[in-house]
C-alpha cells in the first residue's frame, strides 16, 4: 500500500489473469473516504464508492469479476481507443493517403474494431500524486494505421473529483479519439427518476445505422437537456420518434453536464467537444431486451466520425505529434 498525502492511499491487489498476465486493480482512496477502482484490463474505472453517513453507495455500473468484463459487449467502464464511437464505412484519408479498416459494425468500424484498447491490459504504476497510471502501445491492429502509445491516467484528489487524462502519440498519422465508457446509477432510484442536464444546444444527426449524417440538430423535444430533466421523461419524449433509448451525441464544452439524483450528483467536465449518452441495461439481458434500464453511460469524446465531418473536431494525431485530453468526474453530496 503506498500513503500519498496524509489521508490520501493507493492499493493494489490482482483482479484475475488473462493467460498467465495477471491483471491488477487499484483503489484509490480520499480523506472523505471516497474511492475509485480502476484495472489494468482496458484501463477500466471499475468502481466510484462515497460514504453518506458511514453508508457506502457505488455510483457506476460494475462487475466484480475479470470474465465479465471480458465477456461484456457494452464496454463497462473501459477505455474505448484508439477512436470512440463510428467510423462511417471504416475508411478515411489523412492527407490525401487512404486507409481502410476492418469493419466490426455492419460496413462501419465502431469502437477500433475488436482489438481496440478496450480488450487490452495495460501496463501501471502508482504515480505520485494520488494517482495510477496506465500504458499500452497498439500496433496497427484492425488495420489502423500507425503504432500508437497511449498513457491513461486516473486520479482522485478530496474534491471527489475523478480525473482522467489521456496522453498519445504515434509513429506514423493516425487517429485518435479516446474515452471512459463509465455508465452511471447515482441512487437507489431507478435510472428514470434521476434528472440529467447537458450543456448543449445541439446534437449528432445520425441515420439508420447509427452514423453521422453531418448535421447537427437544435436540442428540443426529447433531445433538450438544457434544464433538469428526468432520463425517464426523455425517454417518454423519444417514442413518438419511435425510438427506445438514447444513443446521442451532444455538443458541450468544458462544463458538459450534470446527473443528479435526490441525494447526490455528479458534474462531468471535458476539454472535448462532445458527450454520448447511451441507456443501456448492461448486467441484465431479459431486462436490457425489454429497455429496461439500469444505468446511461456519460462518454467524453470528440464528437463521433469526426474525420469526416470538419466541424465535429479533429481526431488526426500526425506522426511524431503528441496529444493529450482530460475530462472530470465531480461527485456532490446533496441531502
Ligand atoms: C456506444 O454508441 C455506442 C452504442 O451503440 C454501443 O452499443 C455501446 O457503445 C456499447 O455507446
Amino acid at each position: 500500500m503506498h500513503r500519498m498525502g496524509r489521508n490520501m492511499t493507493v492499493k493494489k491487489t490482482i483482479f484475475g489473469e488473462i493467460g498467465t498476465d495477471p491483471v491488477y486493480s487499484y483503489k484509490i482512496t480520499n480523506k472523505n473516504e471516497t474511492s475509485i477502482d480502476v484495472l489494468t484490463y482496458a484501463a477500466t474505472w471499475q468502481n466510484f464508492e462515497v460514504v453518506e453517513d458511514g453508508v457506502k453507495h457505488s455510483l457506476i455500473e460494475h462487475f466484480d469479476n475479470l470474465d465479465d468484463y471480458i465477456k461484456t459487449p457494452y464496454m463497462v467502464g473501459k477505455t474505448i481507443g484508439r477512436v470512440a464511437g463510428r467510423i462511417k464505412d471504416a475508411k478515411f484519408s489523412i492527407n490525401g493517403v487512404d486507409y481502410q479498416m476492418t469493419p466490426n459494425n455492419g460496413k462501419n468500424v465502431m469502437h477500433s474494431g475488436d482489438h481496440g484498447l478496450q480488450s487490452q491490459n495495460f501496463d501501471s504504476t502508482i504515480d505520485s500524486d494520488n494517482s495510477v497510471l496506465f500504458t499500452h502501445t497498439v500496433k496497427g491492429e484492425d488495420e489502423f494505421p500507425g503504432t500508437l502509445t497511449v498513457e491513461v491516467r486516473y486520479s482522485l484528489n478530496d474534491d471527489d473529483e475523478v480525473q482522467i487524462t489521456y496522453n498519445a502519440k504515434t509513429d506514423h498519422d493516425t487517429l485518435f479519439n479516446p474515452t471512459c465508457h463509465v455508465y452511471f446509477d447515482i441512487d437507489d432510484e431507478n435510472i428514470r427518476q434521476q434528472q440529467l442536464k447537458i450543456n448543449s444546444k445541439r446534437f449528432v444527426d445520425v441515420d439508420a445505422k447509427k452514423i453521422p449524417t453531418g448535421k447537427l440538430l437544435a436540442t428540443t423535444n426529447a433531445y433538450d437537456f438544457k434544464n433538469f430533466k428526468k432520463i425517464g421523461q426523455g425517454l417518454k419524449q423519444l417514442k413518438p420518434l419511435d425510438k427506445v433509448e438514447f444513443d446521442d451525441a451532444f455538443v458541450v464544452n468544458k462544463k458538459a453536464a450534470t446527473l443528479k439524483s435526490e441525494h447526490r450528483a455528479i458534474d462531468l467536465y471535458t476539454d472535448r467537444d462532445g458527450l454520448v449518452i447511451f441507456t443501456a441495461n448492461p448486467v441484465d439481458a431479459l431486462k436490457a431486451q425489454n429497455h429496461e434500464f439500469s444505468s446511461i453511460a456519460m462518454e467524453l469524446q470528440t464528437l463521433p466520425d469526426a474525420i469526416h465531418h470538419p466541424d465535429f473536431g479533429n481526431t488526426i494525431l500526425l506522426a511524431n505529434q503528441e496529444v493529450s485530453y482530460t475530462n472530470k468526474y465531480k461527485y456532490r453530496k446533496l441531502n
